[in-house]
């Protein structure tokens, strides 16, 4: 039986001393990892044949960071910033070499190296903030110094990697290269050995030259980041620099990394990151079905969703079959699927000898019949029963396929991870998850427009909350009269007993259906999306009010954001009590994901936990107590979870 490589092995070539890291599949630095790391730098020092060393990784990629599992544990050393800070003492010069990505701690680990040479197209990057950290490692000290204070801060805040060969990078590589990198890496090392250069300590190297104007600028972007902590920290972290001697200024950044660790917020952003890795995990129903081959794709509905996923799917490299019974509307798609492309090669992300190839991908028509011989069809018309039944039995007529429901589940997950986006598996029941649990929130936000909330109360105590876009400016985004045709919705405010809410009627009769006509909740200026208060809408509430002997009272926040979250998580109880979905984070990941729930909250369902599910049901029943059951009876799983301490998402 044949051992697992080790996770760090030390070998030779001529006088270069190659230390690599195999901890598939990312090399992410566990405590494993970092003491390996020791050892090997260790025995290449004590080496006198060795004069130079090489780091690489095995696999797809150098390393990704630290090991974000490790930490909900007690930190264990090695701790990483002592083990770079090894490798930056040492004796012998130390090159990186770097392929795929190096993130976080592991671009930090390449930056505590004394040179790097990297395969063009290497990714390096420092996603910590992602995770509600900083880098922890000596990042915030030594980027600056390699790349410069700007593009470091850049770096840190967006969390985005950066290619080697970008501009803004240029400093952080000493060679980069087409041919093999470990190879190319031995040979540079063994030619600063020949050279006598030894060690060239990033922590040395000069500070380049800053303005204040430049931390002023990343503090005010940090700033529009409201409710997550590490930004600002990370600013704080990186005018160290500036102030204090290096060592200081990276004990520093670990102690604040180490206090990140712990707040809420971090534990919300590494709950999601694994959480959509989960949730692409096919379960038991897809594992046994094999993805079919994906070539071409059919898309039924012409409309503003429609588009966005004909677009995904040519971005893919799929050929799309358009379908839009209306040919004015088709050919309006038509139109504006080009018109994003122009936009994309505008911005200088695409060139514009991509298109044509791109655009030559896409047909379509006003029948069905084009779809006959799609190995997918993608249903994106309009919320109408009606009109989805007629689909499908057309859909029926000519779309024959042998293959199960097994092979068909695992195409799909196979499809959209083509098309890189988070994908969850779920039940065929009315409004699935995402939109089911939307309807509660709406209906509430129409209750409280009665009761006396306007439009941007209602709003503003949700971006408070950390939406980026309240729940009336996202309606009148996507148009009044779509939720309005929605029959589960009219149920809710139109057919329970107790309440009859017809305010959604009133704006749609009068025209009123958002952005497309210039006035919903709010008015908008010709070509302006930014939602301006409408007294004509206040008047509509008061005399609403008015005729229903409603008395309109002032609504705190707290309670608008109480009756637009506990209501959606209520109903995630029933989804899941009815197996609508099997893992309770994918509902969280639908939220993050499809729905702009703040990532920092980690979800309905985490942030029912995090608040305490007890406390949610008290809220729950407080809340049917003034308005009734018909609106606010608890779902049975919350009542159980309730009683037996546990949380939607475990003990
Ligand atoms: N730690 C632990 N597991 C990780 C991991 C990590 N850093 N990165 C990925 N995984 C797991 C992931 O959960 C999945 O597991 C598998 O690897 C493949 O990942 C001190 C504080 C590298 C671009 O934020 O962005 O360093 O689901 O499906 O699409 O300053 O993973 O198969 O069981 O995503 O090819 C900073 C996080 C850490 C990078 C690859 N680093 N990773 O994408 O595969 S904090 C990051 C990614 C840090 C220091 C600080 C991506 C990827 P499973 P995948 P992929």
């Amino acid at each position: 039986m044949s051992a697992d490589p080790p996770l760090v092995s030390l070998s030779r070539d001529g006088a270069v001393a190659l230390i690599t890291i195999d901890h598939p599949p990312v090399n992410a630095l566990s405590r494993d990892v970092r003491a390996g790391l020791i050892a090997a730098l260790d025995g290449a020092i004590a080496d006198k044949a060795v004069r130079a060393i090489v780091l690489a990784c095995a696999g797809k990629s150098f390393c990704a960071g630290a090991d974000i599992r490790e930490f909900d544990l007690p930190p264990q050393p090695p701790h990483l910033t002592d083990v770079i800070q090894r490798f930056a003492d040492a004796a012998k010069p130390v090159v990186a070499a770097l392929h795929g990505s190096a993130l976080g701690g592991g671009c930090e680990l390449a930056a505590g190296c004394h040179y790097r040479v990297a395969a063009r197209g290497t990714r390096i990057g420092l996603p910590e903030v992602n995770l509600g950290l900083l880098p922890g490692a000596g990042g915030t000290q030594r980027l600056p110094r390699l790349v410069g204070f700007d593009a470091a801060l850049s770096m840190m805040l967006d969390g985005r990697p950066r290619a080697v060969d970008a501009g803004e990078m240029a400093g952080f590589t000493d060679s980069i290269v087409d041919s093999d990198v470990r190879a190319a890496a031995v040979a540079f090392a063994s030619r600063v050995a020949e050279a006598g250069l030894g060690p060239r300590r990033t922590a040395t190297l000069p500070l380049p030259d800053v303005t204040p104007e430049v931390f002023e600028r990343h503090l005010q972007a940090a700033r529009k980041r409201g409710g997550e902590p590490a930004p600002e920290k990370i600013v704080a972290a990186v005018r160290r620099a500036i102030d204090m001697p290096f060592a200081d200024a990276v004990a520093y950044a670990r102690a604040d990394f180490l206090a990140l660790r712990e707040t809420p917020e971090s534990k919300a952003l590494r709950y999601a990151f694994f959480a959509e890795r989960e949730a692409g995990r096919p379960g038991a129903e897809a594992a046994s079905g094999s993805p079919r081959p994906l070539e071409r794709a059919a898309v039924i509905g012409g409309g503003t969703m429609g588009q966005g996923i004909a677009i995904a799917l040519l971005d893919a490299g799929l050929e799309v079959a358009l379908i839009e019974a209306d040919p004015a509307a088709l050919a309006r798609a038509q139109q504006r699927i080009g018109a994003h492309y122009e936009e994309v090669v505008a911005k200088g992300r695409m060139a514009s000898n991509a298109v044509p190839g791109i655009i030559a991908r896409l047909d379509g028509g006003a029948s069905i019949d084009a779809a006959h011989d799609a190995d997918v069809v993608i249903e994106a018309v309009f919320e109408d029963i009606g009109v989805k039944r007629e689909v499908f039995s057309k859909l029926d007529a000519i779309v024959r396929t042998d293959a199960s429901s097994a092979d068909a589940l695992a195409t799909g997950i196979a499809l959209v991870k083509r098309l890189r986006k988070v994908g969850v598996v779920c039940k065929g029941k009315d409004g699935f998850i995402g939109n089911r649990m939307l309807l509660l929130r709406t209906r509430e936000c129409l209750f409280m427009l009665e009761e006396g909330a306007l439009p941007r109360d209602i709003d503003s105590a949700l971006t408070e909350f950390g939406f980026a876009m309240g729940p009336l400016a996202v309606g009148d985004l996507a148009g009044l009269d779509i939720g309005w045709r929605n029959a589960n919705l009219r149920r809710q405010l139109r057919e329970l007993p107790g309440r009859d809410c017809d305010l959604l009627d009133r704006l749609v009769a009068s025209h009123r259906l958002g952005q497309k006509t210039g006035a919903g909740w709010y008015r908008y200026e010709a070509g302006s999306r930014k939602p301006i208060p409408d007294p004509a809408v206040e008047a509509l509430l008061i005399e609403h009010s008015r005729e229903r002997g409603i008395k309109r009272r002032a609504i705190p926040p707290t309670e608008i954001v109480e009756r637009c979250l506990f209501g959606m998580i209520n109903e995630a109880g029933h989804i899941l009590e009815e197996g609508v979905v099997s893992r309770p984070s994918d509902v969280d990941v639908v939220w993050l994901t499809g729905y702009g729930f703040p990532r920092y909250r980690g979800g309905p369902l985490f942030y029912a936990d995090r608040l305490g599910v007890a406390h949610v049901l008290a809220r729950v029943e407080a809340l049917r107590e003034r308005f009734g059951a018909a609106f606010w009876e608890p779902a049975p799983l919350l009542v159980r979870l309730a009683a037996n301490g546990r949380g939607f998402l475990g003990p």
